[in-house]
């Protein structure tokens, strides 16, 4: 672990390179994909922070200046994500939450040894009332034979990320991203356009304060999700009652109990009963980052880093937070604690 004193000011770049060092045997590939990456998420910032302004400055009809029909954000942000990923020689494919299929490096630039996976903008619904979004990243390393990738390299479990981050699109936007030597956090600094490390090795809290949940759901939730949300909530057991906050966006959710502790729960339930959140581009890399902030993160009752994923789009339960409400859940959907 690089350690910093608190008076130097350090870049993200500066940051990437010294863990690089720690590495005498890497290439600098994961660190190019990594620099790659905050471009990408100081050009998403510029267009979110504009997405109440596109508006006025002279679109009708949802058609820009240019007689273009207006894009909506999430595809915008689809596309700076590809842009800025699929020409560095890094890569050997991509997939997003917003296609269907594999995004493959046309043939005309290099490929690389890593497969990226990516939401470009989750909780893009909420974007018109100015709550904050976010894009949220997976990078493994490419496991199949030839030079191209295949669905081979993006359906790994979870425990072979070797780097994950999400960036929060927030009243400033910060970057979190970790390769395993613990979880870091990096705020943008507008003026200079720099991402600036704010917030070294994040630890959460093993008891939280928040519950993050939609408890709409709770006429179609199973029995032992109904009694674990009365743990949380002091109705049963020895639990401090926790407090509610959901905003409806993933990462300003899991962010917000990330820095101050709480757990993420979004159980299946009988309309969506594989859960709503997707195993590779949400509950994966903000797996890998709660586990390495001290937290965990489980689908009820197994890893979430060990599910295997069998498609690019499934689906997964989702109970993450600080480590002793996430053994809280573990144990009453075990049915070690039933209701009382
Ligand atoms: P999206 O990928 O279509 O934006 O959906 C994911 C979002 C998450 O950000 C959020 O946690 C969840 O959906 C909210 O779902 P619900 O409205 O059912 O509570
Ligand atoms: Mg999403």
């Amino acid at each position: 672990m690089v350690t910093h004193t608190s008076t130097s000011v350090v870049t993200i770049e500066r940051f990437i390179i010294e863990q690089e060092r720690l590495h005498p045997d890497a290439t600098g590939e994961l660190s190019g994909i990594l620099y790659d990456l905050a471009l990408a998420a100081k050009m998403i910032a510029s267009k979110v922070r504009m997405a109440g302004i596109a508006d006025i400055l002279g679109e009708t009809d949802h058609e820009n200046v240019q007689g273009e029909v207006q894009q909506k954000l999430d595809v915008i942000s689809n596309e700076i994500m590809i842009k800025a990923l699929d020409h560095g020689g890094r890569l050997c494919c991509m997939a997003s939450e917003e296609e269907p299929d594999m995004i493959p490096i046309p043939e005309k630039f290099k490929t690389g040894n890593y497969a990226l996976l990516f939401d470009p903008l989750d909780g893009s619904s909420n974007i018109d009332v100015n709550v904050p979004v976010g894009t949220i990243f997976s990078i493994v390393r490419k496991v199949s034979p030839g030079r191209r990738g295949t669905l081979e390299d993006l359906t790994q479990p979870g425990r072979r990320q070797v780097a994950a981050g999400y960036v929060i699109y927030g009243s400033s936007t910060m970057l979190v991203y970790t390769t395993g030597q613990g979880a870091h956090g990096f705020t943008l600094d507008p003026s200079i356009g720099e991402f600036l490390l704010s917030h070294p090795n994040i630890r959460m809290p093993e008891r939280g304060k928040f519950l993050s949940v939609n408890d709409s759901y709770e006429a179609i939730w199973a029995d032992d999700v109904k009694t674990l949300m009365r743990h949380y909530r002091g109705l049963e057991g020895d639990r401090t009652p926790m407090n509610v906050r959901y905003v409806g966006s993933l990462v300003a959710d899991f962010h917000r109990n990330l820095l101050g502790g709480g757990i993420f729960v979004y159980p299946a339930n009988a309309k969506t009963p594989r859960g709503k959140l997707r195993l590779l581009y949400e509950a994966n890399p903000l797996a890998f980052i709660c586990e390495q902030a001290g937290g965990r993160a489980i689908d009820g009752h197994q890893r979430i880093m060990d599910i295997l994923p069998t498609e690019l789009h499934q689906r997964t339960p989702l109970y993450m937070g600080s480590k002793l409400d996430v053994d809280l859940a573990e144990k009453v959907l075990g049915g070690h604690l039933a209701a009382v």
